[in-house]
């Protein structure tokens, strides 16, 4: 696993976050040493998906960087009739995946079908089991409304979707608690403080986390029958929401 250095020198001028090659070449390093509980969201996503899946149905991991929530799903779910369609718009996240994918020496290449594009903009149909794995916090928030009506409409009754984000408080002392909490954990993961510092400072445009209670009504106002937060480290956290 190649280790992220991207922010570890000062940077003259610090650039909007975006998904590119370089990000993509260190992605699973930068991921894993950011995101508190990553490795078990994606692990999680595997487990409930098996038990979600309707036969002759489609999954989706959009937002699927390398795939990681993709494989878990091809590996988890035994059903033969599985289709899992991993949506990513970073050209680079996608050639890494495939590559990933044509290495693996674990058959997925039948149920797993990747696809270069805006989820916002993609058709979806037939869909069992949907998982956005801090996908949805990079979609301008005017648009967050429409794409999750999208995504209810293509899902069959009974299905899941998996939504995982970092959070957001509007009471000032707990967003200060667990923003700080969340430095603790960068720092004990070998970030140094310039590089934390850079980072946010490229994802602050980039990256905008709503509250646990936004997430929750508008999940509801969709009309999803029930909406359960199932983990959270820190600011981040993972609902499912059933159809
Ligand atoms: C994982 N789920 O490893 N359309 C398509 N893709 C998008 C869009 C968009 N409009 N906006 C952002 N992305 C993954 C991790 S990373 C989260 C998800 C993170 C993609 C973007 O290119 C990137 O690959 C991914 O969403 C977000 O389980 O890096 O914090």
């Amino acid at each position: 696993m190649t280790s992220d250095t991207l922010y570890a020198q000062p940077l003259e001028q610090l650039v909007d976050f975006n998904f590119d090659e370089k990000v993509a070449n260190v992605f699973p390093d930068m991921i894993n040493r950011s995101v508190p509980g990553y490795a078990s969201i994606v692990a999680m996503t595997g487990i409930l998906s098996a038990e979600f899946f309707q036969s002759n149905s489609r999954c989706y991991d959009l937002g699927c960087s390398l795939g990681a929530s993709a494989f878990s799903m091809a590996k988890a779910i035994e059903d033969e009739t599985k289709h899992i369609i991993a949506v990513d718009n970073s050209s680079a996240m996608l050639a890494k995946a495939q590559q990933l994918l044509q290495q693996s020496n674990l058959h997925l290449n039948q149920s797993v079908e990747f696809i270069c594009d805006d989820i916002s903009h993609i058709k979806m149909s037939n869909a069992s089991v949907v998982v956005m794995n801090f996908t949805l916090q990079f979609i301008a928030p005017e648009k967050r409304a429409v794409l999750l009506k999208n995504i209810f409409q293509a899902m069959n009754k009974g299905g899941i979707l998996i939504l995982s984000e970092k959070l957001n408080y509007t009471h000032k002392s707990q967003q200060q608690l667990l923003i700080d909490m969340h430095y603790f954990f960068k720092k004990a993961n070998g970030y140094s403080q310039l590089e934390i510092s850079q980072k946010r400072q490229t994802l602050e445009n980039v990256l905008i986390p709503e509250t646990l209670e936004q997430h929750k009504d508008r999940l509801e106002k969709i009309g999803f029958r029930q909406t359960e937060q199932w983990f959270q480290c820190f600011n981040f956290a993972s609902l499912v929401a059933i159809k």
